[in-house]
């Protein structure tokens, strides 16, 4: 029942699968594209982030997303590792929109640490240290509940629509704040209200991530004017679909735990 309704795990696989290929990707699903003047332009939801707009964003070889907490240290998904410890299996790829890019920067991991404490419902966010620093600017992660509200940024080389392929090219879009209580009548006990919470168009859909989008950040500005990641993308049912938001990772329940994990990593 519960893996039914959450489309990670087999984001994961397709994520890596697709990897090598022509399939990173960012976050950004959407509905049946309207025909129009541009049929090449499959992506309704997202549109391509220019060079240098998130400059923490980073792709991870397995297939999912990840953000520069730390220039050496990425914040990602707890269900997109498999588990804690020495890992130099992970190549990260930081500094470009493009993934075929000559300009892309790429690190191999040396540890992982995935969530205290995760089986697979809530918890879902791991660090990953990398050999080497990736000399790009961080994303500060939200410290207290203020921020999770308003709109979001979501982004990703993930699907552009559901079961579609990964993306070369970096993707983005808006999605507003989902209440605890719609998400809770969309997933139930599915749903961690305290350690998760959820966005989307909610009556409408057709905005969303989607598969290889996960361990990726939701953001938004501060009131400083500065990004503030307020989630990590998780889980839902398909993607961009009516009355079935994305749920993110709450990050500032967890902002605690992973600023002195990172500090020990
Ligand atoms: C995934 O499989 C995935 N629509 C990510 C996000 C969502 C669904 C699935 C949310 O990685």
């Amino acid at each position: 029942m519960k893996n039914k309704f959450r489309g990670f795990k087999r984001a994961a696989v397709l994520g890596s699968v697709a990897l090598g290929v022509a399939s990173l990707q960012p976050v950004v699903a959407q509905a049946a594209p309207h025909p129009g003047p541009n049929p090449g332009e499959r992506v309704v939801g997202g549109v391509r982030a220019a060079q240098g707009e998130f400059p923490f964003m980073v792709r991870l070889s397995m297939g999912c997303g990840g953000s520069l907490l730390k220039q050496d240290v990425v914040l990602t998904a707890a269900h997109c590792v498999d588990g804690s410890g020495n890992n130099t299996s992970i190549t990260v790829t930081g500094g470009v929109v493009d993934l075929q890019s000559p300009s892309a920067i790429k690190v191999k991991s040396t540890k992982v640490l995935q969530a205290p404490g995760y089986n697979g419902k809530g918890k879902d966010w791991a660090l990953i240290k990398l050999a080497k620093p990736i000399n790009q600017p961080t994303l500060k992660i939200a410290t207290t509940t203020q921020y999770n509200s308003g709109n979001f940024t979501i982004a990703g080389w993930g699907a552009a629509r559901e079961g579609g392929p990964q993306q070369r090219y970096l993707l983005k879009a808006t999605v507003p704040f989902v209440s605890d209580a719609d998400c809770k009548a969309a997933y139930g006990n599915d749903f961690v209200p305290a350690e998760e919470l959820c966005a989307g168009k909610l009556a409408q859909g057709g905005v969303d991530t989607c598969q290889g989008d996960s361990g990726g950040p939701m953001f938004r500005k501060d009131e400083a004017g500065q990004f503030v990641q307020v989630g990590i993308v998780s889980w839902g049912n398909g993607c961009a679909r009516p009355n079935y938001p994305g749920v993110y990772t709450e990050v500032s329940t967890f902002a605690a735990d992973i600023t002195r994990y990172a500090g020990q990593l």
